[in-house]
């Protein structure tokens, strides 16, 4: 439905003007927010940064819940330190989509009513400490694996607000790990909550580059445009490929019986997600959507007074202003 949109959309527009936008893309050229660009590379952009930062900022809420019971004082201050980075993420990129005309309001509207998505990942529960581990290790290394590549995205200030991210989250990335180490290599006890994580976060972290190519709606159109660098499927064997060495290192077993390097091609061959759950999840039926979007809408009604004394401060000051003048 929604390429078809953008299909429909473009046929309406210039074909010169697309033709020269095209060729822009084509020859490496960054777009920036008053050039001219089609309605469908503006809508897509939004769609995806605007996804992307309400992922920064929901993903603050698994981690969120670990700060206060972190087990030692340094674990906490650099727990901390990085759920603050994600709230920095989401805003670098709420700042990007509104270089596209869009409102940060209107954004976190769309998210706080179910209209716009995050990433399926947030919607699984961080049950023990060792979750942290897996998160930073897993769903940071994900992250990095599809961002990396972003950095180079056709649109200026998407392609600027990722360097600054990617930076973060390889930080991210090896304080998890740094956790799974501990665990995997501590009692009894902390080795199985270390397994029982890789367990449950392994699946959840490939489906976090979207459906296969197969199922992609946006892949084919968002690579012309550069918006996206690599399929879905690309980025996930490149992220398999990654980990699994990672996981022997720790001494931990990815829970695929089909995990296997595979001399010929070069890669790891490995089982496929759960579709059908990612799917479940999309629609609003993973473990943690509720809890999720219901957190975010505390959180936004608990902070209106502060919008509203801020709204009118600014209002005061520039009463007074104009009547200064
Ligand atoms: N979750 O046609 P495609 C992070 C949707 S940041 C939810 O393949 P596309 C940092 C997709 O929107 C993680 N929805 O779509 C952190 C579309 O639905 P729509 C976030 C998903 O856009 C770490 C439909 O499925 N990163 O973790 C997912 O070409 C730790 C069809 O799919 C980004 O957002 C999913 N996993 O490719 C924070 C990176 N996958 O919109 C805290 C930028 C697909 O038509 C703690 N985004 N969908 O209704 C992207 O690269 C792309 O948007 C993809 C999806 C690759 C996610």
């Amino acid at each position: 439905m929604y390429a078809q949109m953008i299909k429909s959309e473009a046929s309406q527009e210039d074909p010169e003007a697309l033709k020269a936008f095209q060729d822009r893309i084509d020859a490496g050229s960054k777009i920036e927010p008053k050039d001219w660009m089609p309605e469908g590379y503006r809508k897509t952009l939004i769609r995806q940064i605007g996804q992307h930062a309400h992922s920064e900022i929901v993903g603050q809420l698994p981690e969120g819940n670990w700060i206060s019971r972190a087990p030692t004082l340094e674990r906490k201050a650099i727990l901390l330190a990085k759920v603050q980075d994600e709230a920095g993420h989401g805003l670098y990129l709420y700042c990007a989509a509104e270089t596209l005309g869009v409102s940060r309001d209107q954004l976190t509207r769309d998210l706080l009513s179910g209209k716009m998505k995050y990433s399926s990942i947030f919607n699984y529960p961080t049950l023990t400490w060792a979750d942290m581990g897996a998160v930073g290790w897993l769903v940071d290394g994900a992250a990095i694996m599809n961002q990396v590549p972003l950095q180079r995205t056709s649109y200026g200030p998407y392609a600027r607000a990722m360097v600054r991210i990617c930076k973060e989250e390889s930080f991210h990335q090896r304080q998890g790990f740094d956790i799974m180490m501990k665990m995997a290599n501590g009692t009894d006890a902390q080795r199985r909550m270390a397994q029982d994580a890789l367990n449950r976060f392994w699946y959840p972290s490939l489906m976090m580059f979207g459906p296969s190519d197969k199922e992609s709606v946006h892949s084919e159109q968002s690579m012309a445009w550069k918006i996206k660098m690599n399929t879905n499927d690309e980025l996930r064997q490149k992220f398999v490929d990654q980990t699994a060495p990672q996981a022997e290192y720790l001494g931990l077993t990815v829970p695929d019986e089909h995990l296997k390097f595979n001399e010929e091609s070069g890669h790891y061959d490995f089982s496929e997600p759960d579709w059908d759950e990612f799917f479940q999840v999309l629609k609003g039926n993973g473990p943690c959507n509720t809890e999720r979007l219901a957190a975010r809408n505390k959180a936004w009604d608990d902070g209106r007074w502060v919008r509203e004394g801020l709204l009118a401060h600014a209002k005061k000051k520039r009463n007074a202003a104009i009547a200064a003048e």
